[in-house]
This record gives C-alpha cells, structure tokens and sequence, in this order.
C-alpha cells in the first residue's frame, strides 16, 4: 500500500492548500472566535451562509461530530468543522469526544475523496484542554484511524504557537 504521512508544521492554517482543513468550531456552526474566526474571515461570506443551512437542517453539530462545507475564498478545496469538548477537568468524556473529533473528520474527508487534510489543535484555545494530553489525543487517534481510511494520503498538523508545535515535534518523533 502507498505511503500515508503525518506533517507537523508551524502556522496559519487558513493559508494552506489542503484538500480539507479543519475548523475547530462550536456547536452551532455560526462561527466565533480563535480559528474558527480565523477561517470564515479568511472564506467569506458564503462560508457562513453554508453552515447557516446546515445548521438550520440539522440543529447544529455536537462536540465530537464533524460536518463538510465548501470552502469560498480559502486555498483549500473544503472545509470540514468539527467540534471539540470543552475542557471541564477531563472526566466529562472529554478524551473520546476529542479522539472522535479527529477520527469524524478523516472518515468524512476519506467519504468525499480527498486526500490530504490539515488540522489545527482542536480545543486547545477557547476550550481550555491541555495541551500535552491535546496532542497525544490527536496523535493517537489518526494513528488509528488511518488504516481505515487508505484514500487519505497526507494529515497535517498545523500548530499556531510555538509550545504545541514543540509538544507535536515531540510526540511525532516518538510515534513515528
Ligand atoms: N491557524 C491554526 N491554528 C490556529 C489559528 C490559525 N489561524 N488561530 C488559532 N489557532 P480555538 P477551541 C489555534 O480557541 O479551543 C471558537 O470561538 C489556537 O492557538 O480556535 O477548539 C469556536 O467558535 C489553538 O491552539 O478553538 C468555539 O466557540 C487552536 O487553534 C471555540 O473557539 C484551537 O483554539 C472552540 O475552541
């Protein structure tokens, strides 16, 4: 089988040309701050309006879904938003709702034909979980979840500050 790899890089994700990027959102869909500021800012309008109707059709999305939108003036060609668990001390199921957040995602982009999608770190901002356990969460997860989804050549991480792109740096020397 071909090679599927696993990036981590320092940046904004809103400037890279994936197939997918993802978008740590909250459950209604209608944008905020942090990341999910960042990519509708950088989308346009029509981002909104998209998540609009699916909100409307769906009632949202919960903490560990994912849903796909096109992607309007970003480089990529969509974007999928997943919601993260807010951070209430780690024994409200904060670490399967983070896990499954990664595994939703890569099932989507796997379901859409797309074969590199790039992630930020989901919940580690506004959502409060820490960082280090963040990481090995995310890490873990893809691990797993790549075998099932062999059409996904390249996963991305993609860190916006330099302590979780040290914290990824580490992990993936480790894993990989
Ligand atoms: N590119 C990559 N990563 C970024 C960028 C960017 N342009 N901007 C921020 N980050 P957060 P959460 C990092 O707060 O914790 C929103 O209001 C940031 O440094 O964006 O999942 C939503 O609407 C951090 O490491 O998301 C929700 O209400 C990571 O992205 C809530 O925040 C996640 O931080 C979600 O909170």
């Amino acid at each position: 089988m071909a090679e599927q790899t696993i990036e981590v890089i320092l940046g904004d994700i809103t400037a890279l040309a994936a197939d997918a990027i993802v978008n740590a959102a909250n459950s209604s869909l209608l944008g905020g701050g942090g990341v999910d500021g960042a990519i509708h800012r950088a989308a346009g309008p029509g981002l909104l309006a998209e998540c609009r109707e699916i909100a409307a059709r769906q009632g949202g999305c919960p903490a560990g879904e994912a849903v796909i939108t096109g992607a309007y003036n970003l480089s990529c060609r969509r974007v999928i938003h997943t919601v993260g668990p807010v951070w209430n001390g780690g024994s409200r199921g904060e670490p399967g709702l983070l896990a499954s957040c990664y595994r939703k995602s890569l099932l989507l982009a796997q379901s859409e034909g797309l074969e590199s999608i790039a992630f930020p770190n989901i919940s580690t901002g506004v959502y409060r979980y820490p960082r280090q356990a963040a990481a090995e969460i995310a890490f873990d997860a893809v691990v797993k979840t790549l075998p099932e989804v062999p059409g996904i050549r390249r996963v991305i991480f993609v860190c916006f500050d330099r302590e979780n792109f040290g914290i990824y740096e580490d992990l993936k020397k480790n894993i990989i």
